[in-house]
């Protein structure tokens, strides 16, 4: 789609920006030459004996071009392959100094240039963005004391609790080693046998089956750095802290059924979302919220906080939101930059420090292991998305690709022939002091027994949520374990949702046609070692201090706005142009948009004889793109409308997809034909005479982004 170019999102003037420059390259008005800077005179034919003859070894030009080519793919990332990035700010409300001494977290007046990667994690750099997944939500900050990378995901929890199993995990998500089938999908053998195997996923499950891993758009997604991290002050106190980031927008999800067919219709659905919002000026929002917890209150939770597959109920301790994250421009280049960008959990900046959280402990490790695989060489640092903004001068030196020209003759330290230069940071110069954290212990392999409740919070997350979130969560498990072949696998995970409780473990065997085993296979967790007796330490059900937390339900999200959604206006020749002039300028007035869609691409004429252009034909436009759908009356229009099956198509799948359908005029006429005549009493359902009048309903009903009782009483076949 076309889209207009943003005036507001030009280079504003800040360090990183200024760095960036001096590696872009622009070829406007510029001679074509080789990598040395020849000018090429004929890129057209290769050098030959003869204009019928071989090809000629001395073609330095054609083996250049070759060869570069032949070079230019790099390993995708192993996980996260498949992602989309913007640039941005970051600013932080008030001085967080009584916590943290970071210097980005202190200065309301500071703008810290950030560039944020979005991603989904089992696909491959090409599957479809509207896969059922855990989205990657990496920020690196470029802070003047250094970059610090907060790199999330858009779900609080993870699967597992400790490091070693990550390449277990992923293994068993991945495409079937075989026959490298399915791309990009969680709904096959490997997956489940091994989550059957793991109680411990069970909260993340919950998560994973609900619509927060088919989102409507990277910017209607919450992130959580999901491990516990802590701050530290000046003084070296230390606070827990997680973090938490708010969309402005609210946080919003897609159908499934929707999912997979926007796969089909649009594969780069939320990267062209991302894309076009910010070349539109509307540019995505968050908030960054921290939940603090005092050193001295570790243990007061019915939960481990160094326990990632534990949230912390905002109800035990609140979200405080502390500064705002803005994207405000899309990269140049996408292999330089989102391709290229390495982030790190292990770059942080002085004020940040770690847990002995097993999990983030591992990732330590992983994320510069996985850049030296991945982008070839230890100077990943020096490629310009990666550089840092704070000087950088140390005595590592060479490797491949080395940018950096180190001056003198002094490579080491302590020396005195350069004065004793670079020189270490004491504290006070901001050199980094690792919390001194206090440790008395056996060296073992072990998991805490603080670790080993599996079920509570998977209880509290299906518990708090909406009847049709629920249902969803069902249908999402139906669909997921249906196509598992082993039967026993599906057994083995009603004994898990058994333990779930609250009846879901019999909906979901309902629909898979199976009993729920009446007792959970007996040595269920697998996650000790092999001289463990597990029937001594099996998955303990502890009770949690709250039975439902309103901040797990998407039902109670932001829904005042609706800002950049986009609403489909079916017209054919003879439309009404009023009506439809009147609806577009309402919408666009709160900030949404109107898209014409048509039986044919070109001029469309209005009953008065007025000519618009067609943004989209029913070919290259479909309703699952869209948030909502409006028919205009026009009596012409209508009638040829009703000669379109994609017509009527498009509004009973807006229909069964619970959005808001608004028809004024003939248009009624037109929508009574379809599934939506069940549903006039329909709170998502706005007819009428004039478009001015009905639009203020409209808008309302867009702005609760889905009726999604609709499908609990509604069957629409579409
Ligand atoms: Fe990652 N993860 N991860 N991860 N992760 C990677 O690093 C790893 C985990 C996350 O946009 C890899 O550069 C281990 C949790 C994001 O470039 C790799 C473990 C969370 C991204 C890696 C985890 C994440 C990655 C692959 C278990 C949420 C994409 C490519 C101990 C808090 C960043 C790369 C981007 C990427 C390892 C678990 C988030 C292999 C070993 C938990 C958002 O290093």
């Amino acid at each position: 789609m076309a889209t207009k170019k943003n005036p507001n999102n030009n280079r504003n003037n800040n360090k990183k920006l200024q760095e960036l420059e001096v590696n872009r390259e622009d070829g406007t008005d510029q001679f074509l030459t080789t990598n040395q800077g020849l000018r090429i005179n004929d890129n057209q034919n290769s050098l030959k004996a003869g204009e019928r003859g071989a090809t000629l070894l001395e073609d330095f030009i054609l083996r250049e071009k070759i060869t570069h080519f032949d070079h230019e793919r790099i390993p995708e990332r192993i996980v996260h392959a498949r992602g989309s990035a913007a640039h941005g700010v970051f600013k932080v409300y008030e001085s967080m100094a009584k916590y943290t001494k970071a210097k980005f977290l202190q200065d309301p007046s500071r703008e810290t240039p950030v560039f944020v990667r979005f991603s989904t994690v089992a696909g491959s750099r090409g599957s479809t963005d509207l896969a059922r997944d855990v989205r990657g939500f990496a920020v690196k900050f470029y802070t003047d004391e250094g970059n610090y990378d907060l790199v999330g995901n858009n779900i609080p929890v993870f699967f597992i609790q400790d490091a070693i199993k990550f390449p277990d995990l992923v293994h068993a998500v991945k495409p079937e080693p075989h026959n490298e089938i399915p791309q990009a999908a969680s709904a096959h053998d490997t997956f489940w046998d091994f989550i059957s195997l793991m109680p411990e996923s069970m909260h993340m499950i919950m998560w994973l089956m609900s619509d927060r891993a088919i989102p409507r758009s990277f910017r209607m997604m919450e992130g959580f750095g999901v491990h516990t991290f802590r701050f530290v002050n000046e003084a070296g106190k230390a606070t827990f802290v997680k973090f938490h980031w708010k969309p402005l927008l609210g946080v919003h999800s897609v159908a499934w059924d929707e999912a997979q067919k926007i796969s089909g219709k649009d594969p780069d659905f939320h990267r062209r979302d991302l894309w076009e919002a910010i070349e539109n000026g509307d540019f995505p929002e968050w908030e960054l919220g921290v939940q603090l917890v005092a050193e001295a209150d570790e243990h007061k939770f019915e939960f481990d906080l160094l326990d990632s597959t534990k949230i912390i109920p905002e109800e035990l301790v609140p979200v405080q939101r502390i500064g705002k994250l803005t994207l405000n421009r899309n990269p140049d280049n996408f292999f330089a930059e989102t391709e290229q960008v390495a982030f790190h959990l292990g770059h942080v900046v002085s004020g940040i420090d770690f847990t002995n959280d097993p999990l983030l402990q591992g990732r330590l490790f992983s994320y510069t292991d996985t850049q030296l695989k991945r982008l070839g060489s230890p100077n990943f640092h020096e490629i310009p998305i990666n550089r840092t903004v704070a000087p950088l001068h140390n005595n590592q030196r060479d490797g491949h690709m080395r940018q950096t020209i180190n001056q003198g003759r002094v490579s080491y330290e302590p020396n005195t022939l350069a004065g004793g230069c670079p020189f270490q940071a004491a504290m006070k110069d901001g050199g980094f002091h690792t919390f001194e954290e206090r440790v008395d212990a056996k060296k073992v392999r072990a998991r805490s027994e603080s670790f080993h409740d599996h079920f509570s919070q998977a209880t509290l997350f299906y518990n708090s949520q909406s009847p049709a979130e629920q249902k969803h969560i069902v249908d999402a498990l139906r669909f997921e374990l249906g196509k598992v072949e082993t039967v026993a696998v599906r057994e083995r995970m009603l004994g898990l949702l058994k333990q779930v409780g609250t009846g879901l473990a019999d909906k979901v065997a309902a629909g898979l046609g199976l009993l729920v085993p009446r007792k959970a296979e007996e040595p269920m967790n697998r996650s000790f070692g092999a001289d463990t007796n597990p029937k001594s330490v099996q998955p303990k059900k502890v009770k949690s201090s709250i039975e439902k937390s309103e901040a797990l339900s998407m039902e109670n999200t932001v829904k005042n706005s609706i800002k950049t959604r986009k609403v489909a206006a079916l017209i054919a020749d003879g439309f009404d142009g009023d009506a439809l002039d009147a609806m577009k300028k309402a919408l666009e007035a709160e900030g949404a948009m109107l898209k014409t869609v048509a039986p044919k691409l070109g001029a469309i004429k209005s009953a008065s004889g007025k000519e618009i252009t067609a943004d989209f034909s029913f070919l290259t436009a479909a309703s699952v793109l869209f948030d909502a759908v409006y028919v205009p009356g026009g009596a012409a229009s209508i009638e040829m409308l009703g000669g379109e099956a994609d017509a009527y198509h498009f509004v009973n799948e807006a229909f069964r997809h619970c959005k808001a359908i608004a028809a004024t005029g003939e248009g009624v006429d037109f929508v009574g034909d379809t599934f939506v005549s069940r549903a006039k009493d329909d709170a998502g359902v706005i007819l009428g005479e004039k478009a001015g009048k009905v639009a203020g309903d409209f808008i309302a009903a867009i702005a609760q982004h889905r009726n999604w009782d609709r499908e609990m009483t509604r069957k629409v076949p579409a």
